[in-house]
């Protein structure tokens, strides 16, 4: 059994759909980071960056002591690791996945999740940050897209590396990125949608949304929890 310490965002998105995806028998347990779960000492004692996802696997390979992970990237190698799947077994495959999934993890997520942030949370539009994090949003779209040109995943086969991008690129109408500028990516973003573990991945936990936030909506308590940090 593995814990997944889990609210419904991209980042946790990557690990549900993985879980999905590998078939493991898991449980969420609920970090509602609008009201400050993470910073309880026992969620900090896994994730010490106070961030979701993390996992704690009760039965990990060759046995011993439970083993925590977090940073949704590791948690992705982990359970690849874990199951020898998502993840090719040939060096140049490998690598390709790694580097993509390292790409999202340095790139496209942190810059979408900045312009995400001056997009819908600032207190006022700030041009300057909007153009900025617009412009590298188009960028990483645009190195995607091409990586996409001939080729049906990132990596030669679906791998945690589609998983990583594709749980940021589900955000493309809310961060104002319009599919159609980048036909390759478009294609492959249709063909991960339609996948039935991706889509029961998306609606674990969704009701800690709709339960804890009235539908996404930002209060007061979750502005000075998740912004207000030092
Ligand atoms: N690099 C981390 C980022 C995780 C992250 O930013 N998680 C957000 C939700 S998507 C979070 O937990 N925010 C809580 C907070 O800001 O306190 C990962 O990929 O796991």
């Amino acid at each position: 059994m593995i814990d997944l310490h889990y609210f419904p965002t991209p980042n946790g998105w990557k690990a549900s759909i993985a879980l999905e995806e590998l078939e493991l028998e898991y449980r969420i347990v609920e970090i509602n980071i609008g009201r400050g779960d993470q910073f309880a000492p026992e969620f900090l004692a896994i994730s010490p960056n106070n961030r979701i996802p993390a996992i704690v696997d009760h039965d990990p390979v060759g046995g011993g002591e439970p083993v925590s992970v977090f940073e949704s990237g590791a948690i992705l190698l982990y359970l690849a690791e874990k199951t020898g799947r998502l993840l090719p077994k040939d060096v140049r495959g490998r690598i390709a996945a790694t580097e993509w999934l390292m790409w999202q993890m340095a790139g496209l997520g942190p810059m979408l999740g900045q312009l995400g942030h001056f997009k819908m949370y600032a207190p006022e539009p700030i041009p300057y940050a909007l153009e900025r994090y617009g412009n590298e949003a188009h960028r990483l779209y645009r190195i995607l897209d091409e990586r996409l040109a001939g080729r049906d995943f990132v990596a030669d086969e679906y791998s945690v590396a589609d998983i990583a991008s594709w749980s940021w690129v589900k955000l493309h109408e809310l961060h104002g990125i319009a599919l159609d500028e980048f036909p390759n990516a478009r294609r492959w973003y249709e063909v991960i949608d339609a996948r039935p573990a991706v889509a029961r991945g998306v609606a674990a936990g969704m009701d800690l949304i709709v339960r804890n936030t009235k539908g996404g909506a930002m209060d007061e308590e979750s502005r000075e929890h998740l912004f207000g940090q030092r």
